[in-house]
């Protein structure tokens, strides 16, 4: 007897939900740059989903473009899962930044549809709240020890229990997370990188003053974060976070580059002060020996960088299998559709940790209507049918693309370093 064919796969989702009949990349720069893919499907539902990379920004577009979006049609919009796999295992090229933005970007638009299908918001298909709100921490810096204060003193008086503490550095000339006018800090600001000049040696003796100054004020009561921002050794850090211990930080972050993540058992042979890392992460590999090792507390892994929420799911259930827990990536370069997302994500997730909340400008917020919200020091993502993130396309076309770069940071010697 003859076999009968085998179906492809086109004609197999034919036969089933709703196939994608159109996707689309929307690159537009309300105040900064974000990619924003849109998927809708044979219903005429649509979902949207952030594939933003600061800095290049039209390498995920052109990915999406020319490599994704030729894939997506016909395809059955239900098959999340079938989907993030075909294009995981079907690029070849497994992995980076630029790959899994864009996979992220398709995932959480296919979320957005799932949800919106179900006429619920997103975390109820993810299971349900798992607590009331998400404890969000946001960004308090200053030009000196009074204006850092003044500046947690405002997001305190906001209602923020939990506030990331930057200063700039006497004898530095620039520190990470100052802003160089009066404006709030965005990180990318150059048409071509400006240059820092940065020095380790006289950040780690101001650092722990640093600390020592904003508990004083503020005592005990409020969650103080940090950010090294990559820029110290292991043995650096490890002198760092032990000289911290003291003033209780709920982290200390980046505290050295992690491509090699055994780096991270030196620092935790020696400190107490509890360690993040993983906004620059973009699969679960590389964090497996971080996680694995217990050599972090938390990881901050996010959905536009780290391959939606598909793969942020995966992330999650293996660090908590180590006691690790999730603290997302939330600068304003992620767009409000990937905190919209994200928020469900915390929301429902059992290891949540803490969420970063860096508010977007008002033109942002304007071209990304959204159903979350902000009160008493928690994020909620609102009750709106998907993810609760929409593109408002007309608005966004006023805003076209500009080139715009992170910037680069130099020893005081000239050296190259991390910035
Ligand atoms: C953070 C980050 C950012 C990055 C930025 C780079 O902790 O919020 O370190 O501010 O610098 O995302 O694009
Ligand atoms: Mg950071």
């Amino acid at each position: 007897m003859q076999e009968p064919e085998r179906e492809t796969t086109q004609q197999v989702a034919s036969k089933q939900g709703a196939r994608i009949v159109d996707a689309r990349v929307i690159v537009t720069c309300p105040g900064r740059n974000f990619v924003t893919l849109k998927i809708t499907t044979s219903d005429g539902v649509y979902g949207v989903g952030d594939g933003t990379l600061n800095g290049r920004e039209l390498a995920v577009s052109a990915y999406l473009q020319e490599h994704v979006v030729p894939c997506l049609i016909g395809r059955d919009a239900d098959r999340i899962e079938d989907t993030w796999q075909y294009l995981y295992r079907g690029a070849y090229w497994r992995r980076g930044p630029v790959t899994m933005a864009a996979i992220a970007a398709v995932d959480t638009a296919l979320w957005d549809i799932k949800a919106k299908g179900a006429n619920m918001p997103l975390y109820q298909l993810l299971g349900g709240r798992g607590r009331d709100g998400v404890t969000v921490y946001c960004h308090a810096n200053g030009h000196d020890l009074g204006e850092l204060c003044e500046s947690v003193a405002q997001h305190v008086e906001l209602g923020y229990k939990a506030v990331r503490v930057q200063c700039a550095v006497p004898g530095v000339a620039d520190a990470y997370g100052v802003s160089h006018g009066d404006g709030p800090y965005e990180p990318a600001d150059g048409s071509v990188p400006r240059e820092e000049v940065w020095s380790t040696a006289k950040y780690l003796r101001f650092a722990p003053k640093m600390m020592e100054t904003v508990r004083l004020r503020f005592g005990f009561d409020l969650a103080l974060l940090h950010d090294g921002h990559h820029r110290m050794t292991p043995i650096e850090a490890a002198s760092l976070g032990k000289s911290l211990e003291e003033f209780r930080l709920f982290w200390l972050e980046d505290a050295t580059p992690a491509e090699n993540q055994q780096a991270f058992r030196l620092i935790r042979q020696h400190t107490t002060t509890p360690l993040a890392v993983g906004e620059v992460f973009n699969s679960i590999f590389d964090c497996q020996q971080l996680i694995s090792e217990q050599l972090i507390d938390y990881i901050r892994a996010t959905v536009v960088h780290a391959g939606g929420i598909t793969h942020m799911r995966r992330i999650a259930s293996f660090a908590d299998l180590y006691g690790v827990k999730t603290g997302s990536h939330g600068p304003t370069d992620v767009s409000p559709i990937c905190m919209g997302a994200a928020l469900h994500f915390d929301l429902s997730v059992p290891n949540f940790g803490i969420q970063e909340h860096m508010p977007h400008c008002a033109e942002t917020d304007e071209v990304f209507p959204h159903a979350y919200r902000f009160k008493d020091g928690l994020m909620h993502p609102g009750e709106s049918a998907g993810h609760g993130v929409d593109i408002d396309e007309k608005l966004a076309a006023r805003f076209p693309y500009k080139r715009m770069y992170l910037p680069v940071a130099r020893l005081e010697d000239g050296s190259m370093h991390n910035w």
